[in-house]
């Protein structure tokens, strides 16, 4: 008889441990989680443009831009008309992406919010460019 309750005293005790441990993962889980996102450089089309052109993300938020059709394609920031200057500088990719499936990743962590416009330097007469929009 003692041997049971010993036993199921232990067992009481793990699951208790068990959920101890699930509930501070509960606990330290950052309340809004980062999103990351993907914006191809050329269309699935193969059209020179960014897909999407336009994306709003939030402070803490990465964007990974995949180069995709009609390479080669790079992205630069506009830092005289993006929200922080720093930022723009930090993001822009200049090395000529050559091979679908290349990516870089930009992170928003300590961006300003406002307007990032960007354009690919190979295709900017052709109208490629995009804006993300940090809220
Ligand atoms: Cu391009």
């Amino acid at each position: 008889m003692n041997l049971i309750t010993a036993t199921l005293r232990r067992m009481g005790l793990a699951v208790l441990t068990a959920l101890l441990v699930i509930s501070s993962f509960a606990v330290f889980a950052p309340s809004a989680a980062a999103a990351e996102y993907t914006i191809k450089m050329g269309t699935d089309r193969g059209m020179l443009a960014f897909e999407p052109a336009k994306l709003t993300v939030k402070v803490g938020d990465t964007v990974k831009f995949v180069n995709n059709r009609v390479p080669p394609h790079n992205v630069v920031f506009d830092s005289s008309k993006s929200a922080n200057k720093a930022v723009a500088v930090k993001a822009t990719h200049k090395q000529l992406m050559m091979s679908p499936g290349q990516s870089f990743e930009v992170s928003f962590a300590d961006a300003e919010p406002g307007e990032y416009p960007f354009y690919c330097e190979p295709h900017r007469g052709a109208g490629m460019a995009g804006k993300i929009i940090v809220e």
